[in-house]
């Protein structure tokens, strides 16, 4: 199939799936099925907040860099002293798109303007720009448009529409402007909308628009930046962001996977290597190559696509830990990349976090995350596999009976990356039997603690045990508790498929006489309200093994319910051996 066809098909596909609302805001299908297919995009969060690194005047800011001013309520004026640091002089726009094609990233998306106000092209809207304030002095983004372009990476920018701390009309600043004088309407006049057309007339052709944190701002007002970036570049996609609705595919919360496939429209995780977005000193908590590509590759298999962060210095130097993780799954893209891209949602359900898979025609693709043992069985294919192969290895024997597949690995143990096991039917499309098939299963779920959005950038994952650890005891760490200091939690997102009442028990370990403390798991809204909580004194053993505890109270799930949190309520002695394995949610019945 030539690529005009194969890209008709996919968008065709793509309609199909995304249904008629989208077709009603005019969403370009072809740009859109062109996004699905790249799955993984570089994020690059550069800024003047990039020169302090999450440190301002002796203090360190505990979370994302890029938050600086607001944490510390720095007026305006002493703000905008950061962009006298701001020199990029080892700026080299070819090298970032060169990382971005090596990591295997086909799309690109780069803050022109972060909550922060300051614009980081040539704008000639406001004089708080990178061109005016920096001693760089230069507008550093067309010629990284271009270098993505020449590498056949798409690229976006991305905006904060709403919130713009150096602007007394829109969102955010309260400290240096009255937010009871806030004129939204004038700031959309007078600097995003302008800004946006600069955006979408001076860089080429662009991907895509990524909008940021919507807000306050009014139907009306976001309707007219998409209606802008449809006129001036009706090829760019737009995001979720944008507020009411009016993206054109969705964009979950940071590093928030949902649960289970979601197949019926376009998604995308925008995600951290470590746990700041813009440059942070002191953030060394670097996730390993290894849990970054089974997050694509969960992403991936549940319909996603993968926008991964990266946060250069004011110096425009790339960290290493971030360029070697990207070369790392470089590596694994060059001879697992034909089981990622374009590829379509795994049409199984996930009971376990061994194994994801993804699917492309009559090519089956399992993803092994966690493998123990030397053979991998699968359970409710309905197809016949004609032939499989371990990609990058070869051929491996398979047995199949009636709806049981059994395949023979060439070593048993785990691996240190995800192994990709290509198998190609009889048939033109997967076959699953109807009781595999991915829909969720409301009475009994198991949140894995693996595919949770770690809160506390100390928390560790160890595949061998399965489980999370290094809770930390924030009271004793010194720091306040408030949500900025993200504590030690974890996330699930189940995106409006569980709801009712459900019996709550917890598997983990914990070594001593003592408790671990009290645990706690609740639901909150999308506005981060927690709606409800129950709690569970959790007791150690001296044998440190897994053990399963049932919370006395129930908890009732709405559908509305964005998150699904577990956290500790207060601490106790055996805290540092906890070990989180799981949470199951049982339905009870009315
Ligand atoms: O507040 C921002 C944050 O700084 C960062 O840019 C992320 C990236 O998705 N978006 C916002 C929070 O969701």
């Amino acid at each position: 199939m030539n690529n005009f066809s194969k890209k008709t098909l996919a968008s065709a596909l793509l309609t199909m799936l995304v249904g008629a609302s989208s077709s009603a805001q005019q969403v370009n299908n072809d740009a859109l099925a062109d996004y699905d297919q790249r799955k993984f995009g570089m994020f690059i969060h550069w800024g003047i907040y990039s020169v302090a690194g999450g440190e301002y005047q002796g203090k360190t800011i505990r979370g994302i860099s890029e938050w600086l001013q607001h944490r510390l309520k720095i007026p305006v004026d002493d703000y905008a002293g950061l962009a006298k640091g701001f020199t990029a002089s080892q700026y080299n726009a070819e090298d970032w798109a060169q990382l971005a094609k090596n990591a295997g990233m086909q799309y690109m998306v780069i803050t022109a303007k972060h909550h922060d106000g300051f614009a980081m092209y040539d704008t000639k809207i406001s004089d708080y720009n990178v061109v005016k304030q920096t001693p760089y002095a230069k507008d550093p983004m067309l010629a990284l448009a271009n270098a993505a372009r020449r590498r056949d990476i798409n690229f976006g920018f991305y905006y904060s529409q709403d919130q713009d701390w150096a602007d007394p009309d829109a969102r955010g600043n309260d400290w240096d402007y009255d937010a009871d004088k806030r004129q939204p309407q004038r700031y959309v006049n007078a600097k995003a909308l302008p800004q946006i057309d600069e955006l979408l007339t001076g860089y080429g052709d662009l991907d895509l628009i990524w909008f940021d944190t919507p807000g306050l701002l009014s139907k009306q007002q976001a309707s007219s930046l998409r209606d802008r970036v449809k006129q001036l570049q009706p090829q760019a996609v737009v995001n979720s962001r944008i507020g009411h609705g009016l993206g054109d595919f969705e964009q979950t919360g940071d590093n928030a996977i949902p649960l289970q496939v979601l197949a019926n429209k376009k998604w995308e995780v925008p995600a951290t290597i470590n746990h700041s977005w813009g440059y942070k000193k002191d953030d060394n908590h670097w996730r390993k190559p290894k849990d970054l590509i089974a997050k694509l590759v969960d992403i991936v298999s549940k319909g996603g696509n993968y926008l991964l962060n990266i946060g250069p210095t004011g110096e425009g130097v790339v960290p290493e830990p971030s360029r070697k993780v990207l070369m790392d799954i470089g590596r694994w893209m060059k001879v697992n990349g034909q089981a990622i891209y374009a590829t379509a949602a795994c049409p199984f359900y996930y009971h376990n976090v061994n194994w994801r898979c993804t699917t492309k025609g009559n090519k089956l693709y399992l993803h092994l995350l966690r493998q123990t043992t030397d053979t991998f069985q699968l359970q409710g294919l309905n197809s016949q596999v004609k032939a499989a192969r371990l990609l990058g290895v070869g051929k491996v024997s398979y047995q199949q009976s009636g709806q049981h597949l059994e395949i023979k690995l060439p070593k048993a143990g785990l691996y240190d990356h995800v192994d990709v096991i290509e198998l190609t039917l009889a048939e033109q499309e997967v076959q699953v039997a109807a009781n595999e098939h991915r829909t969720i299963r409301p009475d009994k779920i198991d949140l894995f603690a693996w595919s949770a959005r770690f809160r506390g950038p100390e928390m560790l994952f160890d595949w061998q045990s399965n489980s999370v650890s290094n809770f930390v005891d924030i009271t004793k760490a010194g720091f306040a508790r408030q949500s900025a200091n993200f504590e030690s939690e974890l996330w699930w997102y189940p995106y409006g498929s569980i709801s009712g009442k459900y019996q709550v028990s917890i598997t983990y370990a914990c070594q001593g006489q003592d408790t671990a403390g009290t645990a706690e798991f609740h639901t909150k809204f999308a506005n981060w309200t927690v709606d409800t909580a129950v709690n569970q004194s959790l007791a150690c053993n001296s044998a440190d093994q897994m053990q399963t505890v049932s919370f006395e109270s129930p908890v009732d799930i709405e559908l509305d319910h964005e998150q699904l949190v577990f956290r500790f309520k207060d601490f106790g002695k055996n805290l540092t051996s906890f070990k989180l394995y799981k949470v199951t949610l049982t339905k009870l019945k009315r």
